[in-house]
């Protein structure tokens, strides 16, 4: 059944930019069970047909053509996916930066002109940097992001704010840690190790692991991401007390743990250590998010945990594999 704005009385539309990535992939599927197909639009780049529903080729830093699109679907809200990650990011750090936050400030923009009603955004754990306290991280304190894709993350949750403050932009953002899925690939993150490993260990191939043994980082599994974002946008606007963006954490584990539990169900899974630029990525990371304003404001809990997430990643994977 599809929502219904009680102001206006206008339907929940929703556009999804980045739609074709890790993460927009799976939320464009979960949007379109909860409100039906052709309430929510996805778009990216190119069409890769891998949505149902109506796709729309869109250029986010293009804001005739984002402006066009929200107009022409009478869109109500928009969850803004699309972003250069922390790895990829470095390799051109000017481009990274246009990119990042051209795309988040034509949202931001469009949203207001066209009076919609909510906007999703979301940061990660790369808006810490070094002065940060590594372990149980809080949601206020230092921000030195120390990436390219971190410092255009910061600046965005400030813009959100500013957005809200200034304009009542109904903006909600939150910090994600590695999102960890079977259901797409990552690209361009230092978290991608965590996604990559289960498909290395199901081809009885040896893993190089970018990150040293002891690299703890928080991360999350997909259904508890998606969960995540479905709840933060659909609770009342009154309990959203963080307008930049909320800490969340999952779960943390080193790539040794995570060897460890998947060796478990391969025992002879073999995983090098190759430590590269993206050690020091991780480095500058906390290794644990401390998340207890979520929590409170409005009731996020985890579900999975280290065993459980392997456990699904293996059975998931693997039964893909048997059907390709
Ligand atoms: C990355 O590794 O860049 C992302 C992130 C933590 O935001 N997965």
């Amino acid at each position: 059944m599809a929502l219904i704005n009680k102001h206006k009385m206008k339907k929940t539309k929703i556009l999804l930019v980045g739609a074709n990535g890790q993460l927009g992939s799976v939320l464009t599927k979960a949007l379109q069970q909860k409100i039906g197909v052709a309430q929510v639009i996805s778009s990216d780049l190119q069409d890769k047909k891998l949505h149902r529903g109506a796709f729309e080729i869109l250029d986010a830093t293009n804001f005739d053509q984002l402006r066009k699109v929200v107009a022409g679907h009478q869109i109500t809200q928009i969850y803004h996916l699309a972003a250069i990650l922390s790895a990829k990011g470095e390799s051109d750090p000017l481009r990274t930066w246009d990119i990042n936050m051209k795309a988040l400030l034509n949202v931001l923009e469009v949203a207001r002109v066209e009076k919609l009603d909510r906007v999703f955004y979301p940061s990660s754990i790369a808006v810490f940097g070094s002065s940060a306290n590594k372990s149980f991280t809080p949601q206020q304190t230092f921000l030195n992001p120390e990436t390219v894709y971190g410092i255009s993350k910061a600046a965005g949750e400030n813009w959100c704010q500013y957005y809200y403050e200034r304009y009542g932009l109904d903006v909600r953002s939150l910090r994600y840690p590695g999102v960890v899925g079977y259901q797409s690939l990552p690209g361009g993150g230092t978290t991608d190790y965590a996604i990559d490993i289960f498909h290395k260990a199901l081809h009885s191939e040896t893993f190089y692991c970018f990150l040293k043994p002891d690299a703890r980082l928080p991360m999350i599994f997909m259904e508890d991401a998606i969960e995540a974002t479905l709840k933060l946008m659909s609770v009342p606007k009154a309990q959203i007390k963080t307008r930049t963006s909320y800490n969340l954490a999952g779960l943390s584990f080193t790539p040794h743990e995570l060897a460890t539990e998947i060796k478990k169900h391969i025992p002879d899974f073999k995983i090098v250590y190759e430590p590269d630029y993206r050690q020091k990525i991780a480095e500058s990371w906390p290794q644990e998010i401390d998340d207890k304003e979520a929590r409170r404001d409005w009731g996020w809990h985890p579900s999975y945990n280290l065993r459980s997430l392997t456990e699904i990643m293996l059975s998931e994977l693997s039964q893909k594999l048997e059907t390709v």
